[in-house]
């Protein structure tokens, strides 16, 4: 295997000492970069990009082309798994992901069965495969799925949603059937990250982008139970290194203290917790990734800089913190505001080490 030439953001995850704060940007791949654009016109549509991975490679290194980031993220969709489930993802122009077959009933949920991951998530392997040699060890590459609650409400609910109506109805009158839904979710995703490592994927990231849509009790049982079955399944070593583990639950606040307990590396954040209270919350034991709003982007220059300078300061001093965005960087974007950011990251963050 190549030797990795830049190790900050594995060494960060891992709260060892490094002499500037890593950073990556959630989405770093993605519509604001015009190239992006480009490739994902001649692919026709995103699945079928997401399934040729000498496509799915040159979109993955398109950022690092434009800017001094510290990783690389698979390119691919936390929805690839409830495709691999049979449920037939599909995008219609403007309007999101959708899936033809959904789950929407204690009937449905009974059939469904964890998959052979090599046949039918094959694609994804052979990308993580060719995004490593394409790498060349220049950054490590960040693999992701995910959490079984989050890709459930997409499962059930049949595309994207607010208000969540029919999974919440579920959680209510069908508990123990939305475990078992849950559950399958989770055990398939165990083995999908598994072998995103196995194809060489150096740090693994679980993204709840709804788990705050729960209220305690049933973000502890649906969202937060199902991710620590997947932590407690996973490799956590590979190539004589440790994977780090992220969790993500947008919105988490004060649940970040329960996310803790579950084992990972590190937690995301996003910017309705100040990194100062995130880490009072977790007491140092994990790392600490985010948290700059991501519409910050769309003001001037010095706007931006301040923001970055604002989000390193409270953070404060000591390793353990990888710069991101609070959620992903939006199409509307100008890439010249994503280089601002990561210039002032560059610049500012050695102070803090
Ligand atoms: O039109 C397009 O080109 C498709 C837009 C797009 C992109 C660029 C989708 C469809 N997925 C992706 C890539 C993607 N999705 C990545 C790539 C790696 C990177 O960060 O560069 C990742 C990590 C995801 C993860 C993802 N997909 C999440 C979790 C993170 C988050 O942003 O909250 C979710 C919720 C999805 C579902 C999904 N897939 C695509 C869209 C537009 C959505 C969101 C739909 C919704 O808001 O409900």
């Amino acid at each position: 295997m190549t030797e990795l030439k830049n190790d900050l953001l594995l060494k960060a995850l891992l709260r060892e000492p490094t002499e500037r704060t890593p950073l990556w940007i959630m989405r770093q791949a993605g519509r604001y970069l015009p190239e992006y654009r480009e490739v994902r016109a001649q692919a026709g549509d995103f699945m079928s990009l997401c399934r040729n991975p000498e496509l799915a490679c040159e979109v993955t290194m398109q950022p690092l082309r434009r800017y001094k980031l510290d990783a690389a993220i698979l390119f691919s969709d936390i929805l690839t798994v409830p495709d691999a489930l049979g449920l037939g993802l599909y995008f219609e122009a403007g309007e999101g992901p959708k899936f033809e077959r959904p789950v929407q009933s204690t009937a449905q949920i009974g059939k469904l069965a964890v998959p052979d991951v090599s046949e039918t998530l094959g694609y994804v392997f052979d990308a993580v495969r060719t995004i490593r040699r394409e790498l060349d060890g220049q950054v490590p590459l960040i693999g992701f799925a995910g959490s079984p609650w989050t890709v459930g409400t997409y499962m059930v609910e049949g595309g994207s949603s607010r208000e969540f109506p029919i999974i919440k109805g579920l959680a209510a009158e069908a508990p123990a059937a939305l475990d078992s839904m849950l559950d399958i979710v989770a055990r398939t995703t165990t083995e999908y990250l598994n072998a995103q490592v196995e194809a060489g994927a150096q740090a693994i990231m679980i993204f709840d982008t709804w788990g705050s849509a729960l209220e305690r009790d049933d973000y502890l049982r649906f969202s937060l139970a199902p991710m620590q079955k997947i932590v407690d399944g996973l490799t956590r070593q590979n190539e004589g290194r440790r994977i780090p583990v992220i969790l993500f639950t947008k919105g988490a606040g004060v649940l970040l203290k329960d996310m803790v307990a579950t084992g990972c590396d590190a937690l995301g954040v996003d910017w309705t917790t100040s990194l100062a209270d995130a880490r009072q919350y977790t007491g140092d034991k994990v790392a600490l990734q985010g948290n700059l709003d991501p519409a910050t982007l769309r003001e001037s220059p010095e706007v931006i800089r301040q923001g970055v300078a604002d989000t390193l300061a409270s953070y404060g001093k000591g390793p353990g913190h990888v710069f991101n965005l609070g959620h992903g960087v939006t199409p509307d974007i100008d890439p010249d505001h994503v280089a601002v950011l990561v210039d002032a990251v560059h610049e500012l963050s050695p102070q803090y080490h």
